[in-house]
């Protein structure tokens, strides 16, 4: 038997709910613990690949595979449980059917389909809810889903391998490997929580990537979407992995060339630029709002000093990921085109939010104020 405070059950439920990080996209990754009246742990559970079981779900029953009843028992989730029938028949009946006491959850379901209908359900059926234990890590775990529920479009997370002295490569391009195990292993964990990984055609020409995931295990592979205003990626790119879906953004229409990708399995998008003088190039903020109807909640971006330098510029990042290794390079190529400022007040200004040491290389997470 397991005897615990509830502030433990919060955390216990978040550890579930990191459990789902890799596999749950497009759904949120949700933890449930389920404990008696007297602090036993009865069943725990998390969302499950999507079409899957909610969390909710999953923790009733692992509680009846273990023969203990939940009259009256307390649940705590780490979001609100759902009261609609999506993919999935809705959390809030299931719990109340098995005679839940008590809800204590971290935070509302920013889903338009839930958003305190399931609060508001639970309560008219004499569930107790508590809301608000653990909604920092419950919202940081799930910064993706929440971003595309309330703005429509993902969030967007830039990844940066450097030298201290901020440079990506030698003048000459190469760039394997600034930074070391350690940090790469921690990129490829970051990868795996994103629903898509995002790169650009001149990374594609130039370095021939994967961009799956490897140095961790992973339920799913992130899908690859590619900003390739030409159409140039070649058919027989390393990028084409069986199995993950690969889109394709670009701006020149070539009907012959997007018939030989897609017969390769990948989905190719023509989003041309609006704008007089921008008709060759992605239009980026469209490419967003389209990765969100296409249920992207992290986007993950490791591209080139140019495409990063155009989502910057366009105020499209949201957060970096920067690491930084122990060594100077002298010249090089730069983390992102940016163009000279006339004036310092022209910054991209950022918050740090962690800087961490993955020895040998610093870990540093900075974030646009306000996102
Ligand atoms: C919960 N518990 O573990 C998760 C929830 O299509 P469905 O039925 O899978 O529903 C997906 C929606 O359910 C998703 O958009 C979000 O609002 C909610 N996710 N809810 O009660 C869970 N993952
Ligand atoms: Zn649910």
């Amino acid at each position: 038997m397991n005897f615990s405070v509830p502030s433990d059950f919060v955390h216990q439920a978040h550890l579930q709910a990191q459990h789902a990080s890799r596999g749950a996209s497009p759904n949120p990754a949700v933890g449930c613990i389920i404990t008696s009246p007297t602090g036993q742990i009865l069943g725990q559970g998390h969302t499950q690949k999507v079409g899957g079981p909610h969390a909710e779900v999953m923790a009733l029953r692992d509680a009846a595979a273990h023969g203990h009843s939940v009259e009256g028992a307390t649940a705590y989730v780490t979001l609100e449980p759902c009261s609609h029938h999506g993919r999935t028949g809705p959390c809030c009946d299931a719990l109340i059917a098995a005679g839940i006491g008590k809800v204590v959850a971290s935070l509302a379901d920013p889903n338009p389909l839930v958003a305190g209908n399931g609060f508001a359900r639970l309560r008219a059926a004499g569930v107790v809810v508590e809301v608000g234990p653990g909604a920092e890590e419950a919202r940081e775990l799930n910064i993706g889903f929440f971003s595309r529920m309330v703005r429509k479009t993902p969030w967007v997370r830039m990844k940066i391998a450097a030298s201290l002295d901020g440079k990506t490569a030698l003048a000459d391009g190469t760039s394997q490997w600034i930074t070391s195990e350690a940090a790469r292993t921690d990129g490829h964990a970051w990868r795996a929580r994103a629903s898509a990984v995002l790169t650009g055609i001149g990374t594609v020409l130039e370095d021939d990537p994967r961009l799956d995931v490897r140095l961790v295990d992973t339920p799913r592979q992130p899908h690859l979407v590619i900003v390739d205003s030409q159409l140039q990626t070649p058919l027989d790119a390393r990028l084409f992995i069986a199995g993950r879906a690969v889109f394709i953004y670009a701006a020149a229409p070539n009907d012959a060339k997007k018939s030989e990708l897609e017969a390769h399995g990948a989905t190719v998008i023509h989003l041309p630029g609006r704008a007089p003088g921008t008709e060759n190039k992605v239009d980026l903020a469209a490419m967003l709002q389209d990765l969100g109807r296409r249920e992207i909640n992290e986007l993950h971006v490791e591209a080139g000093h140019k495409l990063n330098g155009s989502l910057i510029r366009e105020g499209l990042v949201d957060e970096f990921l920067v690491y930084l290794a122990p060594k100077f390079i002298g010249q090089g190529l730069d983390m992102a085109n940016l163009g000279p400022l006339s004036a310092l007040s022209q910054a991209v200004a950022l918050e740090f939010k962690s800087v961490d040491l993955l020895p040998p290389d610093l870990r540093i997470l900075a974030r646009v104020p306000g996102r």
